[in-house]
């Protein structure tokens, strides 16, 4: 009966060596390690590639860009400087000019203060004049189309940025 008992323990060592817990966490790596070779990268993932925020669509130097829907001014990023920052020699206006605008990646509201630069004069690049939720200068709290070098150096103006400052309720 010696080879009976040879022939189960060897039926045995393969049906455990196919069935183990070990292999079989081998088998499922392999697979999700080539599967994962043959996804495409994430949008994000792609979006950072090209130099993009994450959260980010479009041309930040175009007036098309999404956080301009209210501006009336030079895009700073066409002047040395960038959407968020000043160009060099210039100042931030402290005193701005809010406006909500959707951002159609995520078609979330929200607001954005449009800070004059000031201590240059005037860029001269990509005037860009959008004026969603704009008012009359005789409502100057509710108006873009004002010099808002206020509280600056000097009142010279010379370009606008665009800054989040927050996600908004309700348009
Ligand atoms: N807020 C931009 C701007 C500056 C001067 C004149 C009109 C508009």
């Amino acid at each position: 009966m010696k080879w009976l008992d040879g022939m189960t323990e060897s039926g045995a060592r393969e049906l455990a060596s196919k069935t183990s817990r070990r292999g079989f966490l081998g088998r499922l790596a392999a697979v999700v390690a080539g599967g994962a070779a043959t996804i495409p990268l994430l949008p994000v993932a792609r979006g950072q590639q090209s130099g993009q925020q994450p959260g980010e669509a479009g041309d930040p130097n175009d007036c098309n860009y999404w956080r301009y829907c209210a501006i009336d001014g030079f895009l700073c990023g066409c002047c040395g400087g960038s959407m968020n920052s000043c160009p060099p020699g210039t100042d931030m206006s402290p005193i701005t000019w809010i406006g909500t605008c959707e951002n159609p990646v995520d078609q979330t509201n929200y607001i954005i203060s449009y800070n004059d630069c000031c201590g240059k004069s005037s860029c001269g690049n990509c005037l860009c004049q959008r004026n969603e939720g704009d008012r009359p200068v005789y409502r100057p709290q509710d108006s873009n189309d004002l010099n808002w070098c206020l509280g600056t150096t000097t009142n010279t103006y010379n370009c606008t940025v665009a800054v989040v400052v927050g996600t908004a309720l309700d348009k």
